[in-house]
């Protein structure tokens, strides 16, 4: 009774008293899993570093940051054209394509409508847009309430994605915001 694998002919000879030994330590088996599932500390930082899409010099990190109502989002990007730009947590962390197509569509784990970061109909991954100055550097800073880094909704290891044109935060499903200007994949980050 030394392995694991003798246990099958134990099982078949040694009648209840055996089974139900077995069962106990299985049991407590999973409880150890479990306990140990609950000791991995939860996630708080994440980062994004965008690289630009072909044709295009657009640079830049987001910063998300597990604080009271949501996520912190910190943004820095550089090389835009002024003016708005579509902002979004996209599907896949694949920025294997020269386009961004990739990445997919907007993340949408509650199968919602697109809409704007306030609207209670959204996709998780709506960020809204950035607005970028006269010389092409944007900057935001938002707490948003429907991203999450922990769970089955995490963002972590989704793609983020900077368009060419405005979000309308309306037009289903994409918010007609045009060809994808610059990709990143959302990684986990050493907490502040
Ligand atoms: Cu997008
Ligand atoms: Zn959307």
């Amino acid at each position: 009774m030394n392995t694991i694998h003798s246990l099958p002919s134990f099982l078949r000879f040694g009648g209840a008293l055996v089974a139900a030994a077995f069962l106990t330590q299985f049991t407590r088996a999973a409880d150890e899993h479990a306990a140990h599932m609950m000791a991995v500390p939860a996630i708080t930082s994440a980062v994004a570093v965008l690289i630009p899409t072909e044709g295009n010099d657009v640079h830049g990190t987001v910063r998300f940051t597990k604080v009271a109502g949501g996520v912190r989002v910190v943004a820095d990007v550089t090389g835009l054209t002024p003016g708005a730009h579509g902002f979004h947590v996209h599907e896949f962390g694949d920025a294997s394509s020269a386009d961004g197509t990739a990445a997919g569509g907007h993340f949408n784990p509650a199968h919602g409508n697109h809409g704007g970061p306030a609207d209670a109909q959204r996709h998780a991954g709506d960020l809204g847009n950035l607005e970028a100055d006269a010389s092409g550097h944007a900057t935001l800073d938002h707490v948003d309430a429907g991203l999450s880094l922990d769970g089955g909704n995490s963002i972590i290891g989704r793609g983020l994605i900077v368009h060419a044109s405005p979000d309308d935060l309306k037009t289903q499903p994409t918010g007609n915001a045009g060809k994808r200007v610059a990709c990143g994949v959302i990684g986990l980050a050493k907490a502040p």
